[in-house]
């Protein structure tokens, strides 16, 4: 049965966000460094960043532009805005992996009006991302962020169980907006998510980099939330946010023996990837029955809008409809 239950882990449909790097022989031959040291680099070089980095236009709806505050400058650095009580207001959440608790810090510019993905959904996002480095010539060290990617109009959902662990952890702290279309075909998006947010490596593609990322680099995206796509990764016909047993908007494979709030039996997969549930032998997908128990046909279980059927129905899979 577990063997079943992990086929629909791996068939999970992935989108890894860049190509990954060519360089898999020496990948291969160099042990990848300590987690814990790693990310305290990361840190030191996200710090440096937010503290001597400013934004020249924090509007929201403009494209983020960042740069290095000139010496002597007065600008307001990235970090003067932490925890204020207005936006732009950076954020951080501590994020339990590799057995370390990193520090993610997050930049909200705009929260958005719309609804917010869980992790395990997918985002239509317009985003920039830069690298930040150290390069020592001469023993003259120079701490420098490298743009490697932009995309202003998006045209390509991205999974966030498929892209780097810090888009995943990221995106369920903003919300969309809303969109409208015009005469020419083009989409206009207003009062969307906005933000940027400053991923230790440990978050992003560590020692593996990419194409034009180097490995090891702490990344900084600026972002807007466009639109967001549900999935459901198990194939239940209940949705993942659906199977979001606390609500928190996340759901995580966690280490054996650690209790997971999402897995309603207890077998370590949680619910939205456990094509059983409850751990009676019977699938989710053919046990959904009625008030007088009669089972519902897989194609008529209910979605949440529009529906006129009872939904606490299915209550011990769909904890929320919005
Ligand atoms: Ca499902
Ligand atoms: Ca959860
Ligand atoms: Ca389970
Ligand atoms: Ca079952």
């Amino acid at each position: 049965m577990n063997k079943f239950k992990y086929y629909f882990i791996l068939s999970i449909t992935t989108l890894s966000l860049f190509s990954c790097s060519k360089d898999d022989a020496a990948a291969e031959i160099t042990p990848p460094r300590d987690y814990a040291v790693q990310y305290a680099t990361d840190l030191t070089d996200i710090e440096e960043y937010l503290k001597n980095y400013y934004i020249e236009d924090v509007s929201p709806d403009v494209d983020t532009k960042i740069s290095k505050i000139p010496t002597g400058g007065t600008q307001p650095s990235i970090f003067s805005y932490l925890n204020s009580a207005t936006f732009p207001k950076l954020l951080s959440k501590e994020v339990s992996l590799h057995d370390i608790t990193y520090k993610l810090y997050y930049l909200v510019l705009r929260e958005g009006t719309g609804v917010s993905p869980s992790n395990a959904d997918a985002v239509l996002a317009a985003y920039k991302g830069d690298y930040l480095s150290r390069q020592t010539v001469s023993e003259v060290t120079t701490f420098s962020a490298t743009q490697f990617e932009v995309v202003k109009n998006p045209q390509q959902f991205f999974s966030l169980l498929g892209t780097i662990t810090g888009w995943g952890e990221t995106f369920p702290e903003f919300k969309t907006g809303t969109y409208s279309s015009n005469a020419d075909g083009t989409i206009s998006y207003k009062d969307y998510g906005a933000g940027v947010m400053f991923i230790p490596s440990g978050l992003g593609y560590y020692n593996a980099g990419s194409a034009s990322i180097p490995a090891y680099a702490p990344l900084v995206f600026s972002f807007k939330l466009y639109e967001i796509n549900r999935l459901d990764s198990d194939g239940d016909g209940i949705l993942n946010f659906q199977e979001d047993i606390n609500g928190d908007d996340y759901m995580r494979i966690l280490a054996t023996g650690v209790v997971n709030p999402d897995d309603t039996d207890g077998d370590g997969i949680p619910n939205f990837l456990d094509v059983d549930d409850d751990g009676d032998g019977k699938s989710t997908k053919l046990e959904i029955t009625d008030a007088n128990g009669a089972l519902i046909p897989f194609e008529a279980i209910p979605s949440c809008d529009g529906n006129t059927t009872d939904p606490t129905r299915i209550k011990r899979h769909l904890v929320k409809c919005n």
